[in-house]
């Protein structure tokens, strides 16, 4: 019998799942799938322009290498991001 996984373990294979949920086959998100991955994973977001602005400035700042999509890495940096803001947040 295997080991259980450890809580990072599974953190881990979590982050891996989504990830591929919205990246598919293709191994990076584009603008419209980092769109679905935000509406889906932040459903309470709406929809003024001046958030689908913050959205792609939110885009912008997240794809470092500036190719016009969103690698692992990238959004991995995102979502450590999002964690430390969670972080902050419950500790006040
Ligand atoms: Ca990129």
């Amino acid at each position: 019998m295997s080991k259980p996984k450890t809580q990072l373990q599974q953190l881990a294979e979590q982050y891996i799942d989504l990830y591929h949920t919205y990246s598919g086959n293709s191994d990076s998100l584009d603008k419209q799938a980092f769109k679905k991955m935000l509406e889906e994973q932040f459903p309470d977001t709406d929809e003024s322009p001046l958030k689908q602005q913050k959205r792609d400035q939110l885009f912008e700042e997240a794809d470092i290498n500036k190719d016009g999509k969103l690698s692992f890495a990238e959004v991995g940096r995102l979502v450590a991001k999002f964690i430390a803001e969670t972080h902050e947040k419950l500790r006040k």
